[in-house]
């Protein structure tokens, strides 16, 4: 860590050692990422220090896998990349990390301010602090080797304190070479102390959310995904269980109770939506996926809301919040929790058995579908399969993108153990997918099933060279309707350009996988479906299973067809 030359022995080190220990300091020990000039040496050295470093084909997966490594882990996951391209490259993840609160650091190479700042036009020149600082919660630049500490310092801390996001770290090429004493440099190192403190709520605000809750005759929980970050799974246990109240889980907070718990409304969704009278949002926002919290899907009956979440500002920011609970997941819970006290009364049966019957008929409903072994496969018989896998291998993780795909893989498969699923989050972001898979690999050692549309594959598809490189348990169902919701669509002028939705018919995706060593293989029925998947999940090898989907059996967007806006001029 200190180099001593023969005129000066006064041993010395330089800015690369100071972020890889400052980093190491702070129990961060992977780096996900893309090398090139200035980066390269600070990648190698990361590695030769004992750090992980793994290298991605696109920044932008890089990225992906730190923000989901981040709301694994609750620490915030590290990308680093060159500058400005390689830096735009992983922007896209580090907003997406911003907008799903996950804590993440983009680390950044840039070019020499005095050139910059002159527009003088320096190797891969842009202002990249500037550009990040509206796509992210905090943007740092970092001018002295002795700030070095104290900058990743804040960095660690804006990342996971209050509401986790993404934070913008830019480190000049010059500081990266910059020396100085090495004793001095160990002193500025700085270690976080409590980095993301607890945050109570006020009694009176859960003397509130009590009073509110206690008035409810069809009370509803909502679990959001901030919920399965807090890793306050026992204490969320047991506010359900104790309460009586049945729960939704929104996508990425499946599994945080098994979604065949007796209390899940997941199967009686709308039915739970619209006639509940008090909703407990636990970490879940009242964005679009809940539509803004009013309106067709929310029912008539008038709804009073209590609100969990960290951060204040989102209190109110749809509807009226009549109970604010502000403060962490866990305290907050564990308030309610106590405040509860030992008498508390369940829900009329009225209630839960209204809910307990609406999620039996509609389980019922969809049973049949999903033992269908229709060749080509439709959604239901394909992920029929993949249900019983999730089932027996319960530790396994899902990472899930696409349209239809994503939204019958959410609706069949059962999860069964909290941070199990992870997907496109808040943007519904298609190209998370093998990125997700790496990280997800990488940060619990589970095997991980990653459910893939063929087009959202495409976007992060080359990454299987990464799998099989760092040689991950990953196995990669790539659901090959021939397109974007379905692959009939055709060119109304009858030109030669297929429709804008299509891709080239009888793709071999799993030809992509076996080009780089892994194991390819193509199915066409849900029973070669579930035997190429269970022996990859048994071997542990990278894997990439075509899975021919009938191009019929989607439906545009899958189940958010009404956004599409309309023409008033009817369709060819
Ligand atoms: P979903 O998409 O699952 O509905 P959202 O991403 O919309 O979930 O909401 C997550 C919410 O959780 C955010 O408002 C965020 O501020 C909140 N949150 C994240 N971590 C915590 C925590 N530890 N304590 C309290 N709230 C949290
Ligand atoms: N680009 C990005 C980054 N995110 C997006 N969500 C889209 C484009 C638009 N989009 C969707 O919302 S879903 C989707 C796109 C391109 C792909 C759907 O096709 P698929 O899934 O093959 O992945 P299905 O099963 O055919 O519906
Ligand atoms: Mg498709």
């Amino acid at each position: 860590m200190t180099t001593e030359t023969a005129q000066d022995t006064q041993a010395l080190t330089d800015g690369f050692h100071l972020i890889i220990d400052s980093l190491k300091l702070n129990d961060i020990n992977t780096i996900y990422g893309v090398p090139g000039i200035p980066i390269t040496d600070l990648g190698r050295m990361a590695q030769a220090e004992g750090m992980r470093v793994l290298s991605f084909r696109h920044e932008q997966n890089a990225g992906f896998a730190a923000a989901i490594a981040g709301f694994l882990t609750k620490k915030p996951g590290v990308c680093l990349t060159v500058s400005a391209p390689g830096f735009l490259n992983g922007l896209t993840a580090l907003a997406h990390a911003t907008t799903n609160c996950f804590p993440m650091i983009l680390i950044s190479g840039s070019s020499e301010r005095e050139i910059v700042d002159l527009q003088q036009g320096d190797y891969e020149e842009m202002d990249q602090l500037a550009i990040a600082k509206p796509l992210c919660k905090a943007a740092y630049r970092i001018l002295h080797a002795e700030d070095i500490g104290i900058g990743i310092a804040r960095a660690i801390r804006a990342a996971v304190s209050g509401r986790p996001g993404g934070v913008y770290l830019d480190i000049p090429a010059k500081l990266i070479g910059q020396v100085m004493d090495a004793e001095a440099g160990a002193k500025s190192l700085v270690k976080v102390i409590d980095p993301a403190p607890v945050q109570i709520p006020g009694p009176d605000a859960v003397a509130r959310a009590i009073n509110v809750l206690k008035g409810a005759k069809r009370p509803l929980i909502i679990l959001g995904k901030g919920a399965a970050y807090a890793q306050a799974d026992e204490d969320i246990r047991t506010l359900v269980e104790k309460s009586g109240i049945p729960y939704l889980p929104m996508s990425m907070a499946k599994g945080l109770l098994p979604d065949n718990h007796p209390q899940s409304a997941g199967a009686a969704r709308s039915l739970a939506l619209k006639e509940s009278d008090v909703v407990v949002m636990i970490g879940a926002r009242l964005n679009w996926l809940l539509s803004h919290g009013k309106g067709k899907s929310w029912g008539t009956s008038p709804k009073k809301f209590i609100q969990i979440d960290i951060e204040p500002k989102e209190m109110d920011s749809n509807v009226e919040i009549a109970a604010p609970l502000v403060g962490d997941i866990g305290s907050c819970v564990s308030a309610l929790i106590d405040a509860m006290g030992d008498n508390w009364s369940a829900p009329s049966k009225e209630w839960t058995d209204a809910i307990k019957d609406k999620v039996e008929t509609n389980v019922a409903r969809m049973a049949p579908k999903l033992m269908n072994n229709n060749v080509p496969m439709d959604y239901h018989g394909a992920l029929g399969a993949l249900r019983t896998i999730i089932k027996e291998r319960p530790d396994a993780i899902l990472v899930n993108e696409g349209a239809n795909t994503l939204d019958f893989t959410r609706s069949i498969i059962d999860m069964y153990k909290p941070r199990k699923r992870l997907d496109v989050g808040t943007w519904g972001v298609m190209g998370i997918g093998m990125g997700q898979a790496i990280a997800a690999a990488v940060e619990t050692g589970h095997p991980v099933l990653a459910i893939e549309g063929d087009s959202a594959f495409g976007f992060s598809g080359m990454e299987v060279e990464t799998i099989c490189r760092y040689n991950l348990p990953i196995c990669v169902v790539v659901f090959n309707n021939n397109g974007i919701y379905r692959g009939t669509d055709v060119n109304p002028t009858g030109g030669a350009d297929v429709a804008p939705t299509v891709f080239v018919k009888g793709s071999r995706y799993d030809q992509m996988m076996a080009a780089f060593g892994g194991v390819g293989v193509n199915v066409t029925s849900p029973d070669e479906l579930a035997r190429a998947v269970n022996e990859a999940m048994d071997s542990g090898k990278p894997t990439l299973v075509n899975a021919v989907i009938d191009p019929e059996s989607g439906t545009e967007s899958g189940r958010i067809g009404n956004l599409n806006p309309q023409s008033v001029v009817s369709k060819k």
